[in-house]
């Protein structure tokens, strides 16, 4: 657990249902970095690169329809640990297994609708960061930082 970088995604249940703003303040007001960020709906090829390794799973061509049915807000995020915290912070995959406090146990019913993904490892983050972030994320100095760590 060091300074880490993870991509964090609302898929487009949690755009329809205007949680990008309660998404967005739960990683600023941890106290994590704010990297990049965008809107996009870059088709289905890209999200089939993005869940490549899901592929063959029953599920996968309903998650990609559902993926493909909007925008979703692309982020980067960075902090001490951002990766597993960040997972923490969006719960267990299936809604029904995530903690009330978290994203999904408090906004999501279903597991094929569970409003948020976040990078699982160190590794798959920087290989979606580069996949979702062609054109480089944002360098900038916090200077809140002096509060936020010791
Ligand atoms: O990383 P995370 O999103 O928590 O779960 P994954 O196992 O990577 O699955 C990605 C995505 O696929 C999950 O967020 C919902 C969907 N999914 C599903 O629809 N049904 C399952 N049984 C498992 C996953
Ligand atoms: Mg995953």
């Amino acid at each position: 657990s060091t300074m880490e970088r993870t991509y964090i995604m609302i898929k487009p249940d949690g755009v329809q249902r205007n949680l990008v703003g309660e998404i967005i303040k739960r990683f600023e007001q941890k106290g994590y970095q704010l990297l990049a960020m965008k809107l996009v709906r870059p088709g289905k090829e890209h999200l089939q690169a993005h869940y490549a390794d899901l592929a063959g799973k029953g599920f996968f061509n309903g998650l990609i329809e559902y993926m493909n049915s909007g925008p979703v807000v692309a982020m980067v995020w960075g902090g001490f640990n951002v990766v597993a915290e960040g997972r923490k912070m969006l719960g267990a995959t299936k809604p029904s297994e995530s903690a009330p406090g978290t994203i999904r146990g408090d906004f999501a019913v279903e597991v094929g609708r569970n409003i948020c993904h976040g990078s699982d490892a160190v590794a798959s983050a920087e290989k979606e960061i580069a996949l979702w972030f062609k054109e480089g994320v944002c360098e900038w100095n916090p200077s809140r930082n002096a509060w936020v760590y010791e």
